[in-house]
Formats: structure tokens, C-alpha cells, sequence
């Protein structure tokens, strides 16, 4: 394999679509790196601080891929991908062929056998550039669906590394997993890992059955036999990602952001009962549902404006991808309606906003919203309900969370929807509006207390002992 003659090697090399950061132009008209805001990215500052790491990803700009450069200390390696790439690998194979099948297939999934070729060269682009910069013996850590294939290819190519993958969507029921006409060469390509790590049980168990089920792989207490004569297995466990407590807990207290939360209310006329939505704008995040539900309630009387308001906040999101327009369009189209019949002069009824936000304006909207509605139909975990919680330290506040979500299994204590059930839904809205608010504040304070027990600097620490001790369990959970 070619390799760069002045190239660096690195102990840790975190693989991911994305590089952990964007490519801005300055107000003097340069273009310089900025360290994007995603959760990732402060995961991975907590395990790399300590020790030189490298990052493969996509710089985010189709066609040639800029140089290798080093940025806050880590080795950023872009890799390139062309326009068609981004076309069949990206849009097509990862987020309209894998996406659905691993959401329950809420809309139908598109199988081309372009997108899959293109999905296992970019994946074999990946692979070579891990190996080209990885030390001898070091740990890989590939991230997501977009990069199943890459962990076998990382291993054709370098034997001598350890290689974890942590999934950040759910793993689909053996039955949808099925429909894959690729299902075998994608288990094939995890089970290239020493460790696969999963949000919740049920999906590890999921990856497993389907190893016994569609490859008759042997399995054995959450580990697969890998039938190549090596004798190795892999484990698949389940390792919940989190957030930064400690650092989103100091900016929701700033002085500055308080005011903004008044002032978020004043502007909204000073509402009895602020509902918020925040979502990248996704069909798997039930927003539909959301607006069902609220739209009765207004239609039955029982919650209206000007004294209850909903924020829905919709990040854009894969708006080249066919199913994404349709689910804008009927989003706006629903808020429309809701607003058109249950609005009143100066008092919309939804306040609809399609923009990303700065993490002050975010921290500022979670501490003013009465009621934070997460009812997403699949969702790997729901960062927002993590968030939301961390930013409640006045233990004021109130979370709607779908059972359909990860976070859901650490924070049941929260007012629990299955938001298919549009009824059951709307008497949960109606519950976390007015259950008496010092039963609200114990509820609030256990889940909080199970985010700052486990925040994301854990996550990537139980993740990196696990991948040590693969094919056995940590003999202690960090
Ligand atoms: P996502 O589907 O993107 O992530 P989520 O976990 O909710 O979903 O994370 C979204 C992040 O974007 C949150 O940090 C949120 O604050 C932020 N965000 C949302 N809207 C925003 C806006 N308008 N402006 C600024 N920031 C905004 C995938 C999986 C999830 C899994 C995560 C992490 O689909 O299930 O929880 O990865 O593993």
C-alpha cells in the first residue's frame, strides 16, 4: 500500500465521515479550520488531550482532498470524496439505503447497486488512510453506519491494530436487517472489529442474532465466532453516548444566557406554558406526531394560545435527499394550518424556526421551555434529552421522551410517550404540564443525576477499555 514518506503515525486514529471540523471564510476573506460544535468532537478532545491522535474524515467540500494538517492537536486527515461519491455514498447508500432499514423503515428504503460500489470504494478509501497513518499496535476507533465495511478493510491491511466501531443508530430487528441484498458482506466488514459498540442492549443483541441468523456465525454471550480460521471472536456490548455535562451545565448557568431565557419569554408574550421541539429536521424524529398531538389539544380547547406556546426549532438537514423535502414540506404545511386555524393577531400557535443555533441560544431555549418534547419513532439516543435535562440545574422544567429512543432506557423516570399513540400522547403533554411542581423537580433531579453520573468523557472511556479487553468484558466498568 503507498504511503506518504514523511507520514506520522498515531496510537489513536478516530475514523468518522466527518473531520471535526468546517471550513469557514474570515471577515479579511481567508479561509481558515474551525473545530465544529458536535458532540463527538468534545468526546473525543477528553481521550485525545492526553495522547497524539489522528482523525480520517471528510473535510466536507466535494473533489480533491486539502493536505493532511494538524489542528488543537490532532492530525486531521482528509479524505476525498467527488460529487457522484457524496451523490451514491452519502445521500444514497448511507442515508436513503442504510438509514431507513435502521429505522424501522418509518419511510421505504432505495437498494441501487451504484450506491453500494460507491459505498464499499469510499469505505476502502477510509481504510487506507487509517492504515497509512496508524502506529504499530494502535487503537482505531471507526464511528457509524456510513463506515461498516471498514473495519475488515482496515484489518486486510494492518493486522496489528485493534479495531473498535461504535454505532450511533439504532441496529435493526434481524427481520428489516434482512431486506439488506448486501446484509453479509456488511456483518462480514464489522466483524473486521475487535469490539462493536451499540447504544443500547437490544441493538448489540440485534447485530448478533443477525451473525447466527444470515451468516451462521456461532455466538456465544454477546461475542461472535469470526469464521476465518483465525479463532478470533468479537464482542458487541452496549456503551450509551452522552454529553458534556460539566461543560454544558456552565454555560446554562451564565448570567447572559438567563437573560436571553427571560427575554426568549417576554418575546414570546410572557406564555404560561413554553412547549419546545428541537430537531434536525428528520422523519425519524416524530415531529409529525408532535404536531398531531398539539393541534388537538388547541382543536379540544386545552391548551391555546396566548397562555401556551410550542417552539419547534427544525435544523436543515439532507435536503438533497427525496424523502427530507417531502417531510419539510408537510411540516410547513402542517404549521401553517395550525396557525391559519388556532392562531390568534400577535399569538401564533407554533413558532416554527428552521435554522441551526449557536450553543447559547440553545442552552437559553432549554432553559426557558416548560416542556421539552423529544417523541422521536427511532432514534439511536437523542442528544437534546440529555441537554435539555443538563441545562434544567433549577430543576424547573418538564421532558416528554419517546420510549422509541436510547436515552429513553436511562431516563425512564421522564413523562414517557409511545408517540404513535396520538391519545396517549396528548394526556402524557397534558400530565407534564400539570403534575404539581415539586414532583416535577424529583423527577428532574434523577435525571440529572443519571447524566452527570454518566457523561460523554465516560462514554469514551468505557468505550476505549472495552475495545482493550475485547474479546472479554473490562474487568471494571471506568
Ligand atoms: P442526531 O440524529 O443528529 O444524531 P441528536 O442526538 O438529537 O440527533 O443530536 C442532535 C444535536 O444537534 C444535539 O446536540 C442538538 O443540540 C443539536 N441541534 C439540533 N438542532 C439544532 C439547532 N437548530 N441548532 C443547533 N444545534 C442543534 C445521531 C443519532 C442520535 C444520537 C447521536 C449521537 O441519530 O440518535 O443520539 O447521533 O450518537
Amino acid at each position: 500500500m503507498p504511503s506518504s514518506p514523511n507520514r506520522k503515525t498515531f496510537d489513536l486514529v478516530v475514523a468518522a465521515n466527518r473531520l471535526p471540523v468546517d471550513q469557514v471564510i474570515t471577515e479579511s476573506g481567508e479561509t481558515e479550520w474551525r473545530r465544529s460544535p458536535g458532540g463527538l468532537v468534545t468526546a473525543m478532545d477528553s481521550v485525545m488531550r492526553d495522547q497524539p491522535g489522528a482523525w480520517v474524515g471528510w473535510a466536507g467540500e466535494a473533489g480533491e482532498a486539502p493536505a493532511p494538517f494538524d489542528q488543537d492537536g490532532t492530525h486531521l486527515v482528509p479524505v476525498a470524496l467527488t460529487a457522484e461519491d457524496v451523490r451514491l455514498y452519502y445521500e444514497g447508500f448511507s442515508n436513503d439505503t442504510l438509514w431507513p432499514i435502521y429505522h424501522d423503515v418509518i419511510v421505504p428504503a432505495s437498494f441501487h447497486r451504484e450506491w453500494w460500489a460507491a459505498y464499499q470504494r469510499v469505505n476502502e478509501r477510509f481504510a487506507e488512510a487509517v492504515a497509512d497513518v496508524a502506529a504499530p499496535g494502535a487503537r482505531i476507533w471507526v464511528q457509524d453506519y456510513q463506515l461498516q465495511l471498514a473495519p475488515a478493510l482496515i484489518r486486510a491491511l494492518r493486522p496489528d491494530v485493534r479495531i473498535g466501531w461504535f454505532n450511533h443508530i439504532p441496529f435493526p430487528p434481524v427481520e428489516l436487517f434482512a431486506q439488506l441484498p448486501w446484509r453479509g458482506q456488511l456483518l462480514r466488514g464489522l466483524l473486521g472489529a475487535d469490539f462493536l459498540g451499540f447504544q443500547r442492549q437490544a441493538d448489540a443483541q440485534n447485530f448478533v442474532r443477525a451473525c447466527r441468523q444470515l451468516i451462521h456465525a456461532e455466538t456465544k454471550a454477546g461475542t461472535v465466532a469470526v469464521d476465518d480460521g483465525s479463532g478470533r471472536r468479537v464482542r458487541a456490548g452496549a456503551i450509551p453516548i452522552s454529553i458534556d455535562f460539566n461543560g454544558l451545565e456552565e454555560l446554562a448557568r451564565q448570567p447572559s444566557v438567563a437573560e436571553r431565557a427571560a427575554e426568549i419569554r417576554e418575546q414570546l408574550g410572557n406564555p404560561k406554558v413554553l412547549m419546545l421541539g428541537v430537531d434536525r429536521l428528520d422523519y425519524t424524529k416524530g415531529i409529525r406526531h408532535r404536531l398531531k398531538a398539539y393541534q388537538e389539544l388547541l382543536a379540544d380547547g386545552h391548551v391555546g394560545p396566548p397562555e401556551a406556546t410550542l417552539v419547534q426549532v427544525a435544523t436543515p438537514s439532507r435536503e438533497r435527499v427525496a424523502a427530507y423535502q417531502h417531510l419539510r414540506a408537510d411540516v410547513e404545511q402542517t404549521v401553517g394550518r395550525i396557525n391559519g386555524d388556532l392562531g390568534l393577531i400577535g399569538s401564533p400557535a407554533v413558532h416554527y424556526l428552521h435554522h441551526a443555533y449557536p450553543r447559547e441560544e440553545m442552552a437559553a431555549l432549554f432553559r426557558a421551555a416548560d416542556v421539552m418534547l423529544v417523541t422521536p419513532l427511532r432514534d439511536g439516543m437523542n442528544l437534546v434529552a440529555k441537554e435539555y435535562v443538563t441545562c434544567r440545574f433549577d430543576l424547573g422544567g418538564a421532558l416528554v421522551l419517546s420510549e422509541f429512543t436510547g436515552a429513553w432506557h436511562e431516563l425512564h423516570q421522564a413523562f414517557s410517550c409511545n408517540p404513535h399513540d396520538i391519545e396517549g400522547l396528548k394526556q402524557t403533554i397534558l400530565r407534564a404540564i400539570n403534575t404539581p411542581p415539586r414532583e416535577k423537580q424529583r423527577i428532574m433531579r434523577a435525571l440529572r443525576k443519571r447524566v452527570a453520573d454518566h457523561d460523554v468523557q465516560r462514554w469514551a472511556a468505557r468505550f476505549l477499555a472495552a475495545l482493550d479487553a475485547a474479546p472479554d468484558r473490562p474487568e471494571q466498568a471506568p
